[in-house]
């Protein structure tokens, strides 16, 4: 090809806004692998068209082709981004960036699929913006060796003409070959090569990435829990554990509901086929569990409320759930640690670190190596296929996902990835109480208004919970059924408002007869203190 003349300059043109727009997607979906697979902006882009499409459309896509629905959208999707890199390649030059702007305005559609995604965090837009960043980055360099700039640093070739000076505009639609340079062939054309290998390498990181992850989930879709004997099932839970009102906190968290904290940029692929638990250190016996040995034994479902110790006065970052799991004391008598022991320190597939107690998982409270949440196996997010479930202590200490080895040691010889950086070395979960409903800056009616919310002190207990107006005295909220100590417990209390500007606050005290402190601190390093207060409009009568 002799891009020096006109025709093969189109052509090359061409090639160089599909390669763009090429990289623009493979790195995108490479990056996303690192993120999360929904991430990519080619699939979220896909995803967010099956969800916006109108039903019908959707079903009669669906009725023509099969199950092939999914590939050919994908297909059309590629075909239309190729017709737009034939016309990003044709639009670009020097000085004149209108390919460019295409490719921006294309990266801004997949990021804002992307971050718009019901599973999304702020993280999702990062593979389009670096993708789309990389994309223009190679469109300007391509462009530019087709469309030397006069006197320009493009490392010249033979043939370079003099500096004009003059404007590249005109060079973008004139030849003014006497004055300005021609492209230059050897630069494009390393160029464009590196285009190439960027896209195989970025495609084939992207895919191999996202097929590990739809292995474990395709895994995780079949995956049969062991079975839980009946003498072994989580007491039933009452109707009265929650409080008879609309919008009140369920008892239960669904999985899709449930917060998510950890360090992992990509949620960890593990199957059951590859997890192990190695157990060592200060024991008398290693063992090493695969997940026939483990799941061979006799599980139990327990409800425990899971909470983390960033949480802020008022914050969600607590859930409720039914675990499946066996016991933790169990497998470690099963090892038998030393009597110098006091810690587990146990570590994810991908390196994080929590050291816990021994204590806390040998006191006969139900600490499960747990690998069903709600009667499902994990959710990846949440640990598949095996995490830690430890009431009363907040999950930085001991609520590992991903876990693959045990070692029993000691405080004063090992420490954990959060207490590293400052947090507190035990972890032991703050009584807790927090307003649901109404919900913040609510606008209400004077008269009876139904306020409710939530407290926990797990492994102690709610034993009250008392709502304030302003500066006034404390109320007795009512306190809906405990269904254990090692879970959250509901209130709710009617308060007949009156008209303007009001502030309710809540305290919660636990079985041991301690009343939630009013001072104020921080989360780090044990946990926020502080009661939680909302502000409400009460209209004028
Ligand atoms: N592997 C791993 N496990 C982890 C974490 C983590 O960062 N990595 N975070 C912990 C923290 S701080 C909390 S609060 C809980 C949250 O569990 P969830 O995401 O299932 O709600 O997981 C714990 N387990
Ligand atoms: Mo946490």
């Amino acid at each position: 090809m002799d891009i020096t003349q006109p025709r093969a300059r189109v052509t090359a043109q061409i090639a160089a806004g599909i390669l763009s727009t090429g990289i623009a997607l493979a790195v995108g979906h490479a990056v996303a692998g690192l993120v999360a697979p929904g991430s990519s902006p080619f699939l979220a882009v896909a995803d967010s068209v099956v969800d916006r499409a109108p039903a019908a459309v959707r079903e009669a896509t669906i009725d023509a082709l099969g199950t092939a629905d999914k590939p050919a959208l994908l297909l059309s999707l590629a075909g239309i981004l190729a017709v737009m890199g034939v016309v990003i390649g044709l639009m670009e030059r020097p000085r004149r960036p209108i390919g460019s702007l295409l490719i921006i305005a294309l990266g801004l559609t997949g990021t804002l699929a992307a971050v718009t995604r019901p599973t999304a965090g702020p993280a999702w837009a990062l593979p389009t913006l670096v993708g789309t960043l990389l994309a223009v980055v190679a469109l300007r360099l391509m462009v530019g060796a087709l469309f030397p700039a006069s006197g320009g640093g493009t490392g010249g070739g033979p043939g370079d003409g003099p500096a004009t000076g003059s404007g590249d505009l005109a060079s973008a639609t004139d030849e003014a070959p006497a004055s300005r340079p021609g492209p230059d062939r050897r630069r494009f054309l390393v160029l464009a090569g590196s285009a190439v290998a960027v896209i195989a390498a970025a495609g084939a990181t992207g895919v191999a990435v996202t097929r590990r992850a739809a292995d474990a989930l395709a895994e995780r879709t079949g995956l049969r829990l062991p079975r839980v004997l009946s003498r072994n099932a989580a007491a039933p839970v009452p109707d009265g554990v929650v409080p008879d009102a609309p919008g009140v906190t369920q008892f239960l968290t669904p999985n899709d509901e449930f917060y998510r904290i950890d360090t992992a940029l990509r949620v960890p692929a593990l199957t059951t086929a590859d997890w192990r638990l190695r157990i060592h250190g200060m024991v008398e016996r290693e063992i090493e569990l695969d997940w026939d040995s483990l799941t061979s034994r006799e599980f139990l479902d327990r409800i425990v409320t899971l909470t983390c110790v960033s949480n802020e006065v008022g914050g969600d970052l607590a859930g409720n759930a039914t675990w499946t799991g066996f016991p933790i004391a169990e497998l470690l008598a099963e090892a038998g640690p030393l009597p110098e022991a006091d810690m587990l320190l146990s570590t994810s597939v991908d390196g994080w670190t929590a050291g816990t107690p021994l204590e806390a998982l040998t006191d006969g409270r139900d600490a499960l190596l747990a690998v069903g949440m709600n009667g499902e196996p994990l959710p990846l997010e949440h640990g598949y296929p095996v995490r830690q479930v430890v009431p009363g202590l907040y999950g930085y200490v001991s609520a590992t996902k991903w876990v693959v080895d045990w070692e029993v040691t000691r405080f004063d010889r090992a420490s954990a990835y959060w207490t590293d950086r400052g947090w507190g070395e035990r972890g032991p979960i703050l009584t807790a109480s927090r307003i649901d409903r109404p919900a913040p800056l609510a606008q209400l009616d004077p008269g009876p208004v139904v306020v409710a919310g939530t407290a926990w002190a797990q492994r102690r207990g709610i034993d009250r919970v008392e709502v304030q107006v302003d500066d006034g005295p404390w109320n007795e909220a009512t306190l809906a059924e405990e269904y254990s100590i090692d879970t959250w417990r509901m209130w709710s209390w009617t308060w007949d408002a009156e008209p303007g500007l009001h502030t309710l606050s809540v305290r919660a005290t636990d079985s041991t007869g301690e009343v939630q402190t009013q001072t104020r601190q921080p989360p780090i390093p044990t946990g926020a203190t502080g009661w939680h207060n909302r502000t409400f409009r009460v209209s004028g009568s």
